[in-house]
């Protein structure tokens, strides 16, 4: 059986918090969602008799191992193998079983989706997790993108569009006078929703092609109904449409990935809506875009494998990289052995102007015996392990990033920002210190890691 989202919700039904009460997308889902760490699965959904709502596929490293069928530690090495063998095998199809229910024209209503409000103030129902297909009338290339996608009306959708890769083919599309056909790929195993959120070059093939590699399998396509845009066969749903040039719509306010609304109501492209096809029983995924959700795990991933391939690149033994959700994916953390101080230094300085991360404004590198997914351990590390007089790397006066509010405008040149960057060396002393590195080690408990307190509960 191909993976889908399906056979996903089977890998983590272990792990599945399932809600058999009657749930209310527009005003409880969204909160709901930010309170677990679990995967929830909601089966009563108020207004939409039969629709079942997931979210929270990949918020911990536990469901990313299970995604990726390998262990937590491994999650980033394992992608960062994976990104490195580039596009793997797709195959059309006639037909697939996101095909078994066509709606076309005044059918293709989006009401009938119950889409939710992620959180009280946005400017109105959001799409956060789909996965925008468009094509290079040129080249018949496909770019593949997640876009927060604002519901305007029964019909139509405003586009907040953050890929260049998308924004230059749209682009191509209206210099000849032509709408953009979009596609809106929803629900998938996680393997897509990883690959849509790759941001790196890949000239030759599509985020669906590097699906199929992280999944190791053949992905099955079809094509669309009204357009020439291939979707992947066995999604839960496509949305169908296109970006008609020059016609905008207001978008906005949202709930960025740091927590906070930046850019209020701004004039977007408008999408309209052609087509829907989905499954007979439909799943929708839904993405809530508050903090600490899959929001910031699935941007952080495919960055924190291509960190840890720069790294190793470079003779660094790295053992993990990560971009935790809440440092608002403005910090991100280095696990590794030094091997001279030096050498810290300069992982914290290629971290901080890595051009594989989108947000980054400190790194913090720590030591092989830590949890680089506890936030304790990294504080107990820059507590104990670093030395403000010698282990910080501090610069200012750098161009800021232009969501970070705590930065300050650079006067006649928005959205740019004076910011700044800093490194922070909270490993052990590296492995020419030997004596002094030992020194540092953890104490544990008599015991550590073979009685377990649920034993003997
Ligand atoms: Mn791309």
């Amino acid at each position: 059986m191909p993976s889908s989202l399906r056979t996903y919700l089977q890998d983590i039904r272990k792990e599945t918090v399932k809600i058999k009460k009657e749930v209310d997308p527009k005003t409880q889902l969204g909160d709901l969602v930010s309170q677990s760490d679990q995967p929830l699965l909601f089966e009563n959904i108020k207004g939409y008799p039969g629709w079942r709502i997931c979210d929270l596929l990949v918020k911990t490293r536990k469901t990313q191992a299970i995604a990726l069928k390998t262990v937590p530690d491994q999650v980033v090495p394992e992608l960062a193998k994976r990104i490195g063998k580039g596009p793997g095998k797709t195959r059309m199809l006639k037909a697939g079983p996101v095909k078994a229910k066509i709606l076309k024209g005044k059918e293709a209503d989006l009401n009938q989706i119950p889409f939710c409000l992620h959180t009280p103030k946005d400017g109105g129902l959001y799409i956060g997790s789909g996965m925008c297909v468009v094509r290079d009338p040129d080249t018949g290339a496909q770019n593949v993108a997640m876009h927060r996608i604002h519901i305007k009306g029964s019909h139509r959708a405003a586009l907040n569009i953050f890929s260049p890769h998308t924004r230059r083919i749209i682009q191509k599309c209206h210099e000849r006078g032509q709408a953009a056909p979009m596609a809106v790929v929803i629900g998938h195993h996680p393997c897509f929703e990883i690959a849509t959120n790759y941001f790196g070059p890949h000239d030759t093939y599509s985020e669906h092609e590097l699906a199929a590699s992280l999944l190791g399998e053949t992905v099955d396509m079809v094509k669309c109904e009204m357009s020439d845009i291939s979707v992947p066969a066995d999604a839960e749903m496509v949305i169908e449409g296109e970006i008609p040039p020059g016609v905008m719509e207001d978008e906005g306010p949202f709930c960025e990935f740091h927590g906070i609304y930046t850019a209020g109501v701004t004039k977007k492209p408008a999408l309209d809506i052609k087509a829907i096809t989905m499954r007979e029983d439909a799943i929708y995924r839904h993405l809530n875009a508050t903090p600490f959700t899959d929001h910031q795990s699935l941007v952080a991933l495919p960055g924190e494998a291509r960190l840890y391939d720069q790294l190793k690149r470079k003779g660094v033994d790295v053992r993990d990289v990560h971009i935790p959700a809440w440092g608002g994916l403005f910090i991100v953390i280095i696990k590794m052995v030094p091997q001279v101080e030096e050498q810290v230094r300069d992982v914290l300085m290629t971290a901080l102007y890595s051009p594989v991360l989108l947000f980054t404004k400190i790194a913090i590198a720590v030591d092989e015996d830590m949890d680089i997914t506890c936030a304790e351990d990294i504080l107990y590390s820059i507590g104990v392990r670093m030395n403000p007089q010698t282990d910080i790397i501090s610069i200012d006066r750098t161009v800021g990033l232009p969501y970070d509010l705590s930065c300050a405008d650079l006067p006649g040149a928005p959205p740019l920002r004076v910011g700044g960057k800093l490194g922070i060396d909270a490993t052990k002393p590296s492995l020419l210190r030997k004596e002094l590195r030992s020194k540092f080690e953890r104490v544990n408990p008599r015991g550590w890691g073979r009685v377990f307190l649920k034993d003997f509960m």
